[in-house]
């Protein structure tokens, strides 16, 4: 064995074929997976063991991380029709506050939790660029530093889409003076984004990718220079765009384009596995096939989307008609993959009266259906090798406690079952791995205290400020 691979051994192991026993596991010096051999009888001498039956690490496909801060903050009745709309208002007042440090100790935090949820990388669509008076800073990708800064510090992997960010509404309508933290013209954008790579280049760990904002915060033109400056530097690097996350978004793109969001999107780009559609809610038939059909990633937020009153996503349509998915947990109301899982299932349940609606004819436990597929899409929207186990992708796990109530006694048969939908104690995540290294061990993270006294001092500063 090369002295630089490094090996864990797992008495279960979930590969891309399913669950398999005596697995070892390698990876190099760069952490990534080598080799993955099961029926391997017995641990080679000096090869840890797994403390329990280890998965693939969860991507999380959408973050605005500075949100986690004001999580719990806009539960009361402002006006008799609260909304999507008038949560964006409170949002902005808390996005003009926000300044480098606190948000690399919000990032932090925010990170660590994700972590200890499970979640092994995080595509961070990050849009507050700009100094609180819209000035730009004289590094102008000051704020996205922080970012990429605390993804590397607490060791999760990071695909950075930084926003573009220009207009209020569908038809170009100039932006808002709230949004001045925002605003970039294509060219400011492509800047920020090159003074971004230079100063933090991509590595195992770190890829970058772009994010229009959504088709009413960018013209069709300003999209298409971003794009084919993005194919410049990778032909293949991700987009990400919000699509219709709101049925007035459908309204006024149907009013100013003559079409609905995800069908003008489709009629005039070349929209493919390496896009991923945020928020795709308001979808009719006809778009629920060709999006399927388009390869693209449907970026799915349940527990945001259920927060905001955004609507129910399609999604048994939508898996029938054989589109992909992933998951995020944007607003960070929870940071639970296992969560937003259950929520995809249990609004197709509500809604139709029915129970196990997501199952497939392949897979008839439904949650390690949209654990698979979660995986999968997750891993292709974050434009990394990531999501499975297997030589080539990072070394990005998950180890469950298997002592966990409600895995006690099971086999794998049902526990990813147990792990989505039953919801008691503490979590059935115990180890984490990223890239190798085990940065949860015993549900803690290396730097755990730290990062929370960080955390609570940017709170405090924020709240005063309020
Ligand atoms: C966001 N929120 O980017 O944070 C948006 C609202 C906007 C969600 N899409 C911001 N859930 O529309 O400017
Ligand atoms: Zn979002």
């Amino acid at each position: 064995m090369n002295t630089r691979t490094k090996s864990l051994f797992a008495a279960h192991a979930l590969l891309p074929e399913g669950w398999r026993t005596d697995v070892l596991l390698e990876w190099d010096a760069t952490g990534t997976l080598v080799a993955v051999t099961p029926d391997k009888r017995d641990a080679p001498a000096g090869v840890a063991r797994a403390a329990g039956p280890v998965i693939p690490g969860m991507p999380n496909l959408h973050s605005h991380a500075f949100q986690r801060a004001m999580a719990g903050l806009t539960e009361y009745r402002a006006n008799p029709t609260d909304s999507f709309w008038s949560w964006r208002e409170l949002m902005y007042r808390f996005a003009a506050r926000i300044m480098p440090e606190t948000l690399g100790a919000i990032a932090r935090w925010l990170y660590v939790e994700m972590l200890k949820a499970g979640y092994t990388s995080v595509c961070e669509f990050h849009y507050v660029h700009h100094a609180e008076d819209g000035t730009r800073h004289a590094n102008p990708a000051e704020l996205a530093q922080r970012v990429v800064d605390a993804a590397s510090e607490t060791g999760i992997g990071m695909t950075m889409l930084p926003v573009l960010y220009q207009f209020s509404g569908f038809g170009e309508e100039p932006p808002r003076d709230d949004q001045r933290r925002f605003v970039n013209t294509t060219e400011g954008y492509l800047d920020l984004l090159a003074a971004l790579r230079h100063a933090r280049p991509e590595h195992g760990a770190l890829r970058y990718g772009v994010a229009p904002h959504s088709l009413r915060a960018v013209s069709e033109a300003s999209l298409r220079v971003v794009i084919e400056a993005l194919n410049d530097i990778s032909p293949d690097a991700p987009v990400h765009i919000h699509i219709a996350e709101q049925t007035a978004e459908v309204d006024a793109s149907l009013a100013a384009l003559g079409a609905r969001p995800v069908q003008w999107l489709l009629d005039r780009f070349d929209v493919n596995a390496r896009w991923c559609l945020v928020h795709a809610t308001h979808i009719d038939a006809s778009e629920t096939a060709a999006l399927a059909k388009s390869g693209a990633i449907a970026g799915l937020c349940l527990t945001t989307e259920a927060n905001l009153g955004d609507g129910i996503f399609p999604a048994n349509e939508y898996l029938d008609a054989g589109g992909a998915f992933g998951i995020g947990s944007d607003s960070h109301v929870g940071v639970d993959w296992r969560a937003e899982l259950r929520l995809l299932e249990y609004g197709q349940r509500l809604s139709r009266r029915q129970r196990n609606v997501l199952a497939s004819h392949e897979t008839a436990q439904v949650a390690d259906r949209l654990f698979r597929d979660a995986l999968e899409g997750g891993a292709c929207a974050t434009g990394r090798a990531v999501g499975a186990l297997m030589p080539g992708a990072r070394a990005d796990w998950i180890v469950l406690d298997a002592d966990h109530p409600n895995l006690a006694e099971q086999t794998s048969a049902t526990w990813l079952s147990s792990v989505v939908f039953c919801e008691h104690g503490e979590s059935p995540v115990r180890d984490v791995f990223v890239g190798g290294e085990c940065v949860i061990r015993e549900r803690r993270h290396r730097d755990e205290a730290r990062h929370y006294r960080d955390y609570r001092a940017a709170l405090a500063r924020l709240f005063a400020g309020a």
